[in-house]
């Protein structure tokens, strides 16, 4: 076998070109942004292409017999078409748009969990979700009578699969597991979590808001039943997302919202549903920034998986040695398997300070519990603070914030 072609190297400078915001001074400094876990931002053809949208195409879908919105009703959904060729998902009637990824797992928690579910059923998560991937099961847990359990994370911030493995039982439901951790940047096994799953019967959900910016998905390779993610984190708008879920299981799911759209017949009575995704998708839907959601995935596939990976790769590398070398300071997730996130402790000094301090150099990272309590709870730290990448960020933005960080040694010394 021949080794795969090296990526050609992303030319940063160049793609820093298509984000507007980047040439930004905050401050009276140019914008270190470094809070793409939070949320990432928009090259210029999203923006345009939002903007074009409402000037040259606006108007409601599936709806009209007019012109602009039988137009506005095609690019809609090749949209959906878009995202599922992103996702390598079967068909684009896998996909439902949703507001974003806390959206998409309440959607499968509401519709799938409450109807299925029965008491002492287990729902397993892991030690690392996002609240997003913990407080629905907890609310349909409370509705149905069902569990949640947890597998535990060890002090390097990875999962403990061998617990994962005893955790997995006969009452097991559902694993609901985040693919890469926002609090932390672990890259966890899903594919071979979802298959130890599926052997048992178990429907999986992954929570793949921070892997979708960094790493190829591919549904199918993964085996999930329901993988969700959110738009505004892919350099795509806000109150945009998707769910992923195997045609077999949104067949079988009742809606969860009742509206324009999701039906097939109305009585006063009586309704029945329109087919997935119809069903899920109750109500006008944010068309603008569907289609801007499409404008970014095409664009992130113009840049290319491959030299995204590849220097995200070694931006966090180079981040990860320059803090090292940094005294009083301690890194928060040091897995093996970690994509482009660093959370850090500043010895003394409270993670709201330090971000402070930053931003007045112009550094824009998060401080706190990152919406992960239960990590934080785990390490037995309040919180940390995080410097998140994208691959528009620089070595030279990494010694920026390294310089930042000596600053709040200094100030609070
Ligand atoms: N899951 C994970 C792993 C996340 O990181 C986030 C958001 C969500 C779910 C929720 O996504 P939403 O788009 O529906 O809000 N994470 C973060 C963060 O790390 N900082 O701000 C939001």
């Amino acid at each position: 076998m021949t080794a795969p072609a090296a990526a050609p190297p992303l030319d940063v400078d160049r793609v820093r070109q298509d984000f507007p915001i980047l040439s930004e001074r905050v401050r009276g400094k140019p914008l270190v942004y470094l809070d793409n876990a939070a949320t990432s931002q928009k090259p210029r053809a999203v923006i345009d292409a939002v903007s074009r949208f409402y000037a040259t195409e606006n108007a409601n879908v599936h709806r009209g017999v007019h012109y602009l919105s039988e137009r506005a009703t095609v690019a809609y959904d090749e949209v959906r078409a878009r995202v599922a060729r992103f996702l390598n998902a079967p068909s684009p009637e896998t996909i439902v748009f949703t507001r974003g990824t806390t959206e998409a797992i309440n959607l499968v928690a509401q519709s799938w969990a409450r109807g299925t579910l029965r008491p002492g059923d287990e729902i397993l998560v892991t030690g690392m979700e996002h609240h997003s991937n913990l407080v629905p099961w907890q609310l349909v847990a409370a509705q149905t009578g069902a569990v949640v359990r947890a597998v535990p994370i060890t002090d390097a911030g990875e999962l403990d699969l061998r617990a994962f493995d005893g955790l997995l039982t006969d009452r097991t439901r559902l694993l609901a597991a985040v693919h890469v951790s926002n609090a932390l940047g672990t890259i966890n096994p899903v594919r071979w979590m979802v298959s130890r799953a599926h052997e048992r019967g178990i429907v999986t959900l992954i929570d793949g808001a921070q892997s979708v910016p960094h790493l190829p998905v591919d549904v199918q390779a993964i085996g999930c039943d329901f993988f969700a993610f959110s738009g505004h984190k892919v350099f795509g708008p806000t109150g945009v997302g998707a769910l992923y879920g195997r045609a077999e299981l949104l067949e079988g799911m009742p809606p969860w919202q009742g509206g324009g759209d999701m039906i097939e017949s109305v009585t006063l009575e009586h309704s029945t549903w329109a087919r997935p995704p119809a069903r899920f998708e109750a109500g006008t839907p944010m068309i603008a920034e569907v289609i801007g959601l499409g404008a970014a995935l095409d664009y992130v596939e113009t840049i290319g998986h491959a030299p995204i990976g590849t220097w995200e790769e070694e931006l966090l590398a180079y981040a990860t040695e320059r803090f090292r070398g940094l005294d009083g300071v301690r890194l928060v997730g040091t897995a093996r398997e970690k994509a482009s996130v660093l959370s850090f402790l500043v010895e003394g000094v409270h993670p709201h300070d330090v971000g402070a301090v930053l931003d007045d150099d112009g550094i824009a990272i998060r401080a706190g519990h990152h919406c992960a309590q239960p990590v934080m709870r785990r390490l037995g730290i309040p919180a940390t603070a995080r410097a998140s990448f994208a691959f528009y960020n620089t070595r030279d933005e990494v010694d920026a914030l390294v310089r930042g960080v000596e600053r709040v040694r200094r100030v609070f010394a």
